[in-house]
């Protein structure tokens, strides 16, 4: 099998009023894999976010806000390269692990996942973490596979994956990345990460995007179950 290196690596995000963040993050990526790996953001943004992405070299594709899953699927369907990384534009995610994520995909896996809750997720607001442990459950049960993260933003997929599946969800579309491959049998690892505060404003709504997540993960676990 192929052995990829960070030339092989795509890293993606959507990105929307990150201008606080998005320095550190593409600063962090270039240094962790020698400026090697494609960088690409989904950029609905109103701010200096996609000036400052440009400026740093990254793929910049404009589009207008319409949520966290519209962004993100382009982000991950853009690249040619073979290995595709998610993460958020926010300054949570540590871009140190990305040599872990290309050596767990170079060991056979399909996804590896970013799990923020086993660390502890100390910095996570108490809410979303309540959330995110409720939304492992409630996966893990409607999958018949333990799961400790669902809803995380950094995963490393390989890309044929990405391209063979048919994506539905929005802000759901975190746990539909990892559902639909899990329950079709592809090869998943969780690692569990450190996760830090966030730098700059949430885009998200706890209370209408956490109701929005459940809906998905039991429609995207039922769409599976019933595919069998
Ligand atoms: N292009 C685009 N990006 C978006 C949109 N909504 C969210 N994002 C980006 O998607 C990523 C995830 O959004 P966050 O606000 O971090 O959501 P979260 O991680 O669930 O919540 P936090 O706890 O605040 O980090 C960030 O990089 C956002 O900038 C959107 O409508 N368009
Ligand atoms: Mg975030």
């Amino acid at each position: 099998m192929t052995e990829y290196t960070f030339d092989d690596l795509a890293v993606v995000m959507g990105t929307y009023n990150e201008e606080q963040a998005i320095g550190s993050v593409l600063a962090d990526i270039d240094r962790i894999t020698h400026g090697r790996a494609e960088v690409v953001c989904v950029d609905g943004s109103d701010d200096r976010t996609p000036e400052i992405a440009r400026k740093m070299g990254a793929r910049v594709i404009e589009q207008e806000p319409q949520g966290y899953g519209v962004a993100v699927e382009a982000a991950v369907l853009a690249p040619d390269r073979p290995v595709v990384v998610t993460t958020d534009c926010d300054d949570t995610y540590p871009m140190e692990y990305l040599p872990k994520f290309l050596d767990l995909i170079n060991d056979g896996y399909d996804v590896v996942s970013g799990d923020r809750i086993t660390k502890g997720a100390e910095t996570m607001p108490r809410l979303n973490r309540a959330g995110n442990i409720a939304f492992a459950r409630l996966a893990s049960f409607l999958m018949g596979a333990t799961v400790h993260d669902t809803t995380t933003g950094m995963r490393a997929y390989r890309r044929e994956l990405l391209h063979d599946i048919e994506w539905t969800e929005n802000t759901g579309l975190s746990a539909e990345l990892l559902i639909r491959p899990a329950m079709r049998g592809y090869k998943i690892a969780e690692v569990p990460i450190p996760y830090r505060e966030r730098a700059g404003e949430t885009k998200l709504d706890p209370f209408a995007g956490g109701a929005a997540i459940g809906k998905s993960i039991v429609k995207v676990c039922l769409e599976e179950r019933l595919r069998l």
